[in-house]
């Protein structure tokens, strides 16, 4: 059986779009299986528990939430520790929280509104585009996500380009001579503004070349599989051995405990917490349909309670 990493992701997601970016720069074989664009998504729900952010990873019984873990994933399994986000530092990791914080939002706000409609409706049809508009305008809810307003986010965006072309003025790459997780996160959004009708300031002749070059990189060695396939591999395998754990404030191995994301797309995931280190939370989820599946989330920007098994 295929054993390489499935994503479970849709193609409009930038998010997604960084990782299989990352596959293309790794020259990696992944397994690629589409989900809807909003929730429920049937391919994957059982196996997160219902963490409803895309895109999602899944090595047989592990499953990782959140590009970021997913990046590590590939760093570690490609041998390429410049990928991996927990690395990053200085003026790379600044524009890239930058670009992944309030750029995410205003690669969109940033562009006019009937742009936007003519983008969805291309994309999902005015029913699609109905629903697509229904479910996002619930996504903050509950969140730390703030977006700005359309006129300051042409200046974030703005701002991004102009700190991006200044960095590329000296180096080929975010980081220096070699790609590294900075370029591939400072990259989506700007790919979702394009993608949204947006467009590059044409002084930005360094973004633009640079943007041209990483979406070279291609998406590596893809291979479409049914959600059968990716059920069949979570139930035929065990989860992997658990890393090292730290301690952890006011929380024990072995609690039952849920765990949700700060900023967006506020749902919890229950489950037994089994792993806790630097990056990372692992909780084991006992389901009917798979056994025993270990769920990763990254540590930071996602608050964990107890919580009681129902
Ligand atoms: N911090 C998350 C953010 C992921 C994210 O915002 N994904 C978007 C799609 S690109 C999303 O889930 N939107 C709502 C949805 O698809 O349900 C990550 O790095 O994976």
């Amino acid at each position: 059986m295929d054993d390489s990493i499935i994503l479970h992701h849709y193609e409009s997601s930038p998010y997604a779009e960084k990782i299989r970016l990352m596959f293309g720069f790794t020259n990696s074989s992944w397994c690629s299986l589409i989900s809807p664009a909003w929730p429920p998504r049937p391919n994957v729900d059982p196996l997160s528990g219902g963490y409803r952010r895309i895109p999602i990873a899944q090595l047989g019984a592990d499953i990782f939430c959140d590009s970021a873990l997913i990046a590590q994933e590939i760093a570690t399994a490609t041998q390429n520790p410049s990928l991996d986000p927990y690395r990053a530092s200085g003026s790379s990791l600044e524009l890239m929280k930058r670009a992944e914080g309030d750029g995410f939002f205003a690669a969109i706000m940033s562009v006019p509104r009937l742009s936007l409609l003519g983008t969805m409706l291309r994309g999902f049809g005015p029913l699609g585009a109905y629903r697509f508009v229904k479910d996002r305008s619930g996504l903050l809810k509950g969140g730390t996500s703030k977006p700005k307003a359309a006129a300051d986010a042409k200046d974030i965006m703005l701002g991004i380009f102009e700190t991006l072309e200044g960095i590329l003025a000296t180096q080929t790459w975010i980081g220096g001579d070699t790609p590294s997780v900075a370029d591939f996160a400072v990259y989506h959004p700007i790919w979702l503004h394009l993608s949204c009708s947006g467009d590059l300031p044409p002084s930005a002749t360094k973004v633009r070349h640079w943007y041209e070059q990483l979406g070279q990189f291609g998406h590596g060695d893809r291979h479409e599989i049914t959600q059968d396939d990716a059920f069949e591999r979570a139930q035929s395998s065990a989860p992997r051995p658990l890393p090292t754990s730290d301690a952890i404030d006011d929380l024990e191995l072995g609690q039952f405990i849920e765990i949700q994301p700060e900023d967006y797309g506020v749902v919890a995931v229950s489950g037994t917490l089994v792993a806790v280190t630097t990056d990372r939370v692992i909780i084991a989820r006992e389901t009917e349909m798979f056994g025993e599946l270990h769920v990763h989330f990254p540590r930071s920007g996602y608050a964990l309670q107890a919580a009681i098994k129902t």
